[in-house]
């Protein structure tokens, strides 16, 4: 046999599996379900990084456990493709967006297929694909249907240089999230949903799923639930978290444009003085009633106001009960979600305006509403969408009346075909060919009932109060329209740590300091790339690439592959009680770490193991077949190559995950007492497997026992089996 060159193995099993289609999830199974998700990846022009792989890798180590404990796995990927980047792109280059989120995607699939993941490539999806986009347009239909899709005018958050309307939480610290430039507020009439809605439940179903904790903690920060009260000064109601400070209120301010006194009084139902009504920029027309009570005394932003207009101040006042002034409510900080976007590569959102009939929803019978071709993809500088441009696109008949009318120009945010991709994945071949209609959704209904909800989704932390919320928020929709049978879309979520750049610095293109996988994969092979980024760090961490770390893990495969050479076929694991004990231990590890992603000390654990194995002149077929078993979801090539080096015909991906006997894991070792002359002078650990002569001469060899023998030699030494060693000078 010759050495190890992943070279004449990895492809060779890549074609080998994906002809097979070991990997791909069946529709109709007996089987128990099992569905872990990543978030499938924007298919940027730099290619794929090393981040993504951290994550692939971590769940496809999980994936292919189930499949070998006997699940029918499901474990999807697909291209999450509307968005920015390629527009801006095409913005410079002129190319069509659709040819280079072609060109993006078929270099982001060869370099996820060189590392051997078992995605279900047979489920794979593109946003940007109409047959895709059809549903994601049904889907806002239904929204539009229920009263939750409206229109309204707004301020939104303006990025001036992008030339486009922001959703909150793409303004980070006043500025646009994608091009830094400080956000202006524009007027402007937009599409809505209604998220607002839905708060209550996208704060409380967060009791029922296994999030990690600052998970939860963000995604309640940003639903931002307050139980406060209502009260009533005349006609103004307020809204207080501390009614039992109304003693000390001595103004009401109303959310207004400035600062100034509106000349009104109002009685202050519980001192029935006569106070000031006030307008301020300082509160939020649109959070509570949009109406406060100033208390200057307990309340800094009050203090600072009554300072600067001398409004009267109450430092002393009596704490009033809670029950005595208005009624108890909650309110939520989460605002309705801005839905339109004013650019080209979005979903166009399927509606029509007639002068007439107002707003009509595009029939289902005529979805998708394709993106024409625009021969220029900037933003108009009225602000409207390179889409308005094409006259021939945008005036259609009226779908009610017939007359006249203009099609919407504006697109969905880039979040829209996120929020529903783990039920997309699960549409049959004939979901996506046939048209968008209530009957064609409910025949997949039998495969959500199977799947969903996703068992174990992993992503970044970036996305828990965008994309987690958002489509937490689309799922619960379409469970109360009977859509869909769970009402949380993800039963676990974790999240991996970041890949850093050698020097401790994000790895960017300007930075120059990118890893590129295909040079790692063509030098080390994917199993080596695989095992490092497993072996690198605790995977919760963000962790420093380096290049040097890659020999560690290609010498352990290296050893595992000589390894194989040492397999006696007669030679059995009895004789051998502690090579059985390690090897029970080193399954318990593994399988445990594997479930607590703590992969790098599943990694530890087999290295030593291997190392073990190597001391040995010859080892078992069991102890050799035990190791590459428990390998086979770190380095899924060596370990095929290995199998089938064994003799055996079917894939070790199928074959069932070792199991370990608990009675196993503690060695077979007793302590002793050893006397002299009558009395307990020390102990010693001995084998229940070793001879009188081995633990007489343990015993001897004792420095307790040599301090009372003085040099001389023992009368007798008796051993009393499992029990006592007595000697007698
Ligand atoms: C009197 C008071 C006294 C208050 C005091 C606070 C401290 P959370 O917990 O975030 O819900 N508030 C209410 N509506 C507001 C608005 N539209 N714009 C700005 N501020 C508003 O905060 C509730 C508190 O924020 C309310 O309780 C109110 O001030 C203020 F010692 O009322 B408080
Ligand atoms: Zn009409």
């Amino acid at each position: 046999m010759h050495g190890y060159d992943p070279k004449e193995i990895e492809e060779k099993w890549q074609d080998h599996w994906q002809k097979s289609g070991i990997y791909e999830a069946k529709d109709f199974s007996d089987l128990p379900k099992y569905y872990l998700l990543i978030e499938f990846p924007y298919p940027s022009g730099d290619g794929l990084h090393v981040g993504h792989i951290r994550s692939y890798t971590a769940m496809d180590i999980i994936s292919r456990k189930r499949r070998m404990e006997g699940f029918n796995v499901l474990y999807p990927i697909g291209w999450d493709a509307f968005g920015l980047p390629t527009e801006n792109y095409a913005l410079k280059t002129g190319k069509d967006p659709k040819v280079v989120t072609k060109e993006n995607t078929d270099t982001f699939r060869r370099q996820i297929r060189s590392l051997g993941l078992s995605f279900d490539w047979s489920r794979e999806i593109n946003t940007t694909d109409p047959k895709y986009y059809k549903w994601t347009q049904w889907i806002f239909l239904k929204f539009l249907e229920k009263g939750l899709a409206y229109k309204a005018k707004i301020p939104i958050n303006w990025c001036p240089k992008c030339k486009i309307g922001l959703a909150n939480e793409e303004v980070v610290d006043g500025n646009c999230e994608r091009c830094g430039a400080p956000v202006e507020q524009k007027e402007k009439e937009q599409w809505m949903l209604a998220i607002t809605k839905y708060a209550e439940r996208l704060d409380k179903d967060l009791d029922e799923v296994d999030y990690p904790d600052r998970v939860k903690i963000q995604q309640r920060n940003w639903i931002g639930r307050s139980e406060g009260v209502l009260i009533k000064f005349d006609d103004i109601e307020i809204f207080t978290t501390r009614p039992d400070t109304i003693l000390g209120a001595t103004f009401i301010v109303v959310a207004g444009k400035e600062d100034k006194f509106t000349g009104r009084f109002v009685t202050n139902p519980a001192t029935k003085e006569k106070i000031p009504v006030w307008e301020a920029e300082y509160v939020m027309s649109d959070y509570g009633t949009g109406a406060i009570m100033g208390v200057p005394a307990d309340d800094e932003r009050d203090m600072e106001f009554a300072k600067k207009y001398k409004l009267p101040i109450v430092e002393d006042y009596q704490k009033a009960g809670f029950e005595d002034f208005g009624k108890k409510v909650t309110k939520y900080r989460l605002r309705d979600w801005v839905f339109s976007r004013q650019r080209y590569w979005g979903e166009p959102i399927p509606v029509i305006h007639c002068s007439k009939c107002g707003v009509a929803p595009v029939p289902e019978k005529d979805l998708p509403v394709e993106l024409p071709k625009v021969e220029k993809y900037q933003p108009r500088e009225d602000g409207e969408s390179p889409l308005a441009n094409i006259d021939e696109w945008v005036n259609v008949t009226c779908p009610k009346c017939g007359g006249k009318a203009k099609r919407e120009t504006d697109v969905m945010p880039n979040w829209a075909g996120s929020s529903w991709y783990f039920l997309a994945y699960l549409f049959n071949k004939e979901g996506f060919a046939s048209s968008a209609s209530i009957e064609n959704w409910k025949l997949q209904i039998e495969n959500f009932r199977h799947f969903m909800p996703v068992d174990w989704y992993n992503g970044g932390m970036e996305h828990t109060v965008l994309h987690l919320l958002y489509s937490r928020f689309w799922n619960k929709f379409l469970y109360d329209l009977k859509l869909v049978p769970t009402s949380e879309p993800y039963k676990k979520r974790t999240s991996h740590g970041l890949i850093l750049a050698e020097n401790g610095e994000k790895m960017s293109k300007s930075k120059g300091n990118v890893v590129n996988p295909d040079t790692i994969v063509k030098q080390f092979g994917a199993d080596t790339l695989r095992l490092y980024e497993m072996f690198m760090g605790p995977f919760e961490q963000a962790i420093a690439w380096s290049e040097d770390a890659l020999v560690g893990p290609r010498r352990f495969l290296e050893r595992v592959w000589r390894l194989k050479t040492k397999v006696a076929k007669g030679q059995t694991l009895d004789t051998d009680s502690q090579g059985l004990t390690l090897m029970h231990q080193t399954i318990k590890k593994v399988s445990d770490d594997i479930e607590s992603m703590k992969f790098n000390t599943a990694v530890s654990s087999l290295m030593i193991y291997v190392n073990t194995l190597d001391k040995k002149n010859k080892i078992s077929q069991e102890e050799f077949k035990t190791l590459i078993l428990l390998l086979a979801p770190f380095a899924p090539h060596i370990t095929e190559e290995l199998w089938l080096l064994l003799g055996r015909k079917d894939s070790i991906h199928i074959q069932n995950w070792p199991t370990y006997d608990s009675k196993k894991l503690i060695k077979d070792e007793i302590i002793l007492a050893v006397q002299i002359n009558g009395k307990v002078k020390a102990n010693v650990l001995v084998s229940r497997d070793q001879s009188e002569e081995e633990i007489k001469t343990m015993a001897l060899a004792l420095p307790e026992v040599n301090k009372w023998l003085k040099g001389k030699k023992p009368e007798r030494v008796i051993v009393v089996p499992r029990k006592i060693i007595s000697i007698v000078t």
